[in-house]
């Protein structure tokens, strides 16, 4: 049997090749080289053996970005144990479910989020041990002192390529999360893709991602593309503020910076940092999360005169599947598919639908999760054979291009044509008065569905009007039966942790908690 296993591949492979002495990652405070993070990494694996961890059986990370965050995550991949990394801002509730569900066996977690997790950390059954990284350990073990006791050597786990290497909990929109088993070989399939093809990523490269490492997105941007090529990693354990992000870029001078919408949008309104650049080493940006307005991108670029390539990608597929690339940029879509991944547009009944009629979206991937853990109606529904369903409306132009329209769960009828509730929103955030905008069906006083509309104002807008003039700026853009026939101001919008918009919660009827 042939055996693989990614840190074979993503770490070991750049000691060899003679990069240990080079700068793997940096968290402001601490450096790590290649050849340290190999012998780090190898003294994780013997904690973990020493505490009684076996091969395939989890634990959990609730950890910031900083230089431990790799040494635990790869560590356990070598001692061929299965990390699950979560998200930072969770609950208690929520961390007793994944905890639970995910039946880890040792918890690390940094010292600053302990508070949250110490009153659960008693009344889970699987969990033996709590690893703390920083300088206080609660009464528990701290990283750096166990890691100290072990050897650095350890003849690292001949895993097979498909067997799982980490999960990642998918928050979804509604509902509890679920754990999305991620293989060996998924990693190295996404750099060889998106990272290699579309960003161009090379050894020279300095990575900063304000996503974080617990997100697919950020695992990808600041782990395994860099760690790919053997370049280096700048890691931000703080909140992407825009002014922290303006400190790092031009401390850093990072040549990519992968972001998000809501950030570059909040970067460029940002009044104190109207004179800030966005250094000068910076080639290439990328978003994710949700789609980059058009506004965004152009303003972005005639700013900073960098390009943002705005991509989609999912926790169940790992990272970006459908992307815009340096060479072939139109703003307001989501591009192309990217090298190594195949698409397909279905209408409800399964069935391919032509060029500017949308449909679901579907996706051929050679980093596909290979199931949810404990959920089998769930996997089936997304995880179709070499199918995975998104749950995501797109529309493909003549030119092969897609653009996003929605949510398929957020979509809803009007007078019997089907209304996006992105559309509108992106229809309303084009008006100068707007600043975000969510979008719901509500019913009329005759019981037929119409759009609603929640909008947060920029500051100092003028609001003379403002309820007829946002009407009629809608229908002007996209047409008259889309205009939202009821509008609220509000002061924020409710959003996961990603920053997607939870529409549920705004819609009539269900449960607003
Ligand atoms: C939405 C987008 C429009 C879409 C992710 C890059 O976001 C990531 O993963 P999640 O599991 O969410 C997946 C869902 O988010 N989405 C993401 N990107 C875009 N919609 N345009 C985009 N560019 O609904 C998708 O199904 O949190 C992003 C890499 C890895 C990721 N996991």
């Amino acid at each position: 049997m042939s055996t693989y296993n990614a840190v074979t591949w993503l770490l070991d492979r750049n000691v060899d090749e003679g990069r240990g002495a080079k700068l793997a990652f940096t968290d402001t405070v601490s450096e790590l080289t290649y050849g340290e993070l190999q012998r780090q990494s190898r003294r994780a694996a013997n904690l973990l053996r020493r505490l009684g961890v076996r091969r395939e059986e989890r634990v959990a990370m609730i950890m910031l970005d900083t230089v431990d965050f790799p040494i635990v995550f790869l560590g356990a991949i070598r001692a061929g144990v299965v990390p699950v990394p979560l998200n930072t801002l969770l609950t208690a509730d929520q961390y007793a479910y994944v905890l639970s569900d995910s039946r880890a066996r040792v918890l690390f977690v940094s010292e600053a989020l302990y508070p949250v997790v110490k009153d659960v950390v008693g009344h889970l059954p699987d969990l033996e041990c709590v690893v703390v990284a920083g300088k206080n350990a609660f009464g528990h073990k701290l990283l750096a002192e166990e890691l100290a006791k072990e050897s650095d050597s350890f003849a690292t786990v001949e895993t097979h390529a498909e067997e799982p290497a980490f999960w990642l909990y998918s928050s979804g929109s509604t509902g509890m999360p679920k754990g999305v088993r991620h293989v060996h070989s998924n990693l190295q399939a996404t750099a060889d893709t998106y990272a290699k093809q579309v960003l161009g990523i090379k050894e020279n490269d300095v990575c900063l991602s304000a996503a974080k490492l617990f997100f697919a997105y950020g695992l990808g941007n600041a782990l395994t593309f860099p760690m790919s090529v053997g370049a280096t990693t700048v890691l931000n354990s703080e909140r992407p503020t825009p002014a922290l992000m303006f400190a790092l870029l031009s401390k850093y001078n990072p040549t990519i910076f992968y972001g998000a919408p809501t950030l570059f949008a909040a970067m460029l309104n940002d009044e104190a940092s109207k004179n800030e650049r966005a250094g000068t080493r910076l080639r290439i940006c990328t978003s994710a999360g949700e789609a980059l307005p058009e506004s965004v991108g152009l303003a972005w670029k005639a700013r900073f005169g960098v390009d943002i390539l705005d991509g989609i990608g999912s926790t169940e597929l790992l990272h970006i599947f459908l992307s815009n690339s340096p060479s072939d940029i139109k703003y307001g879509t989501s591009g192309r598919p990217v090298p190594g991944y195949k698409v397909r547009l279905v209408s409800d009944d399964g069935a391919d639908v032509p060029d500017g009629e949308i449909g679901e979206l579907l996706v051929e991937a050679p980093s596909a999760g290979e199931g949810y853990w404990n959920q089998r109606a769930k996997s089936r529904h997304t995880f179709q054979g070499h199918w995975t369903r998104t749950g995501d409306k797109y529309v493909r132009d003549a030119d092969g291009r897609y653009t996003f329209c929605g949510r398929a769960d957020d979509m809803f009828k009007v007078s019997g044509i089907w209304v996006s509730p992105f559309e509108v929103e992106s229809a309303l955030i084009t008006h100068p008065a707007v600043l975000e905008a969510a979008v719901v069906p509500e019913a009329d006083p005759e019981g037929l569905l119409k759009p609603k509309a929640y909008v947060v104002l920029r500051a100092g807008s003028q609001t003379d009007n403002l309820y007829e003039a946002l009407k009629e700026h809608v229908k002007q853009k996209i047409g008259p039966w889309k205009y939202p026939r009821w509008i609220d101001v509000v002061d924020s919008l409710p959003k996961t942790a990603t920053g997607k918009i939870q529409r549920y919660k705004l819609r009539e009827g269900e449960a607003k908690h």
